[in-house]
C-alpha cells in the first residue's frame, strides 16, 4: 500500500476530515505541519511542490519522485475511502453522499468554518473592515445550513440511507466545533445527537 502524508494545519477542520477518515478506516497517516496564520502555505516552495492553490489540506500519496499530491479535503477523503463502507455501494446513496459533501463545501464550510477561523483563531480585533462587514451574512448562512442539517437528522440517523459515510465525516468536522464561531448547538438538538453518534464510531479520533 502507498504511504500517505497529510500536509496540514492542526487547527483546520478540512485537515481533520482526512485524519478522521484514515482513523475510521485504520489507515496509517503521517503528517507535516504548517501554520496558515503565518502564510506557510504561500511560499514559493509550497506553491510549486505541494499545491499551486496555496492551501492545505493536501494528501501526499507515495513518496520520493513517485509522490502525487491531492488537494481538496473531500477529494482526499474519497481517495482514502474508495472501496470501503464509508462510500455507499448503492448508486443513489453514493450520489446522495456527494450531494451532502457539495453542500458542505458551498453552504456550510464558507460560513461555519470561516466564522470559527475569524472569531476564534484570528480574533475579532484582527479582522479587516471587509471581514467584519460579512459576519452577519455568514452567521445567517451558517444558521441556515445547521437548520437544514437539523431538519434532515430529525428523521435520519445519518446523511444517507447507507449508514455512516464520508458525508457524515465532512459535515462533522466543522459542525462539532461550530460554537467556536458563535453558533449555538443547543438550538439544533438533532445535530447534537448525530454528533454523539459520529463520536461513538469505532476508530473515531478527536480533533486535537
Ligand atoms: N476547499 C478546500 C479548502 C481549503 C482551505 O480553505 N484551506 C485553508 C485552511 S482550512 C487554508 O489553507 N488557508 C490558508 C490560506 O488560504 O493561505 C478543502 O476542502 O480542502
Amino acid at each position: 500500500m502507498a504511504s500517505f502524508t497529510l500536509h496540514e494545519d492542526p487547527c483546520s477542520g478540512n485537515c481533520y476530515k482526512i485524519k478522521l477518515t484514515a482513523a475510521l478506516l485504520g489507515l496509517p497517516l503521517a503528517t507535516r505541519q504548517y501554520d496558515i496564520t503565518k502564510g506557510e502555505t504561500r511560499t514559493t516552495e509550497f506553491l510549486s511542490q505541494v499545491n499551486a492553490n496555496g492551501r492545505i489540506p493536501v494528501l501526499e500519496i507515495g513518496d520520493g519522485d513517485a509522490a502525487r499530491f491531492l488537494p481538496e479535503s473531500n477529494a482526499a477523503c474519497w481517495y482514502l475511502a474508495d472501496g470501503s463502507d464509508l462510500i455507499p455501494a448503492d448508486r443513489f446513496s453514493r450520489a446522495d453522499m456527494l450531494r451532502w459533501m457539495f453542500f458542505e463545501q458551498y453552504n456550510h464550510e464558507p460560513n461555519v468554518a470561516t466564522l470559527r477561523f475569524w472569531l476564534s483563531i484570528i480574533g475579532e480585533a484582527g479582522l479587516s473592515d471587509a471581514q467584519r462587514g460579512q459576519i452577519a451574512a455568514k452567521r445567517a448562512g451558517g444558521e441556515a445550513a445547521l437548520r437544514l442539517m437539523n431538519d434532515h437528522l430529525a428523521t435520519h440517523d445519518w446523511f444517507t440511507d447507507s449508514g455512516p459515510t464520508l458525508a457524515d465525516v465532512a459535515l462533522y468536522a466543522y459542525t462539532h466545533v461550530s460554537e467556536e464561531g458563535g453558533f449555538r448547538l443547543g438550538d439544533y438538538p438533532a445535530v447534537s445527537a448525530w454528533l454523539a453518534r459520529v463520536a461513538a464510531l469505532p476508530g473515531y479520533i478527536a480533533m486535537t
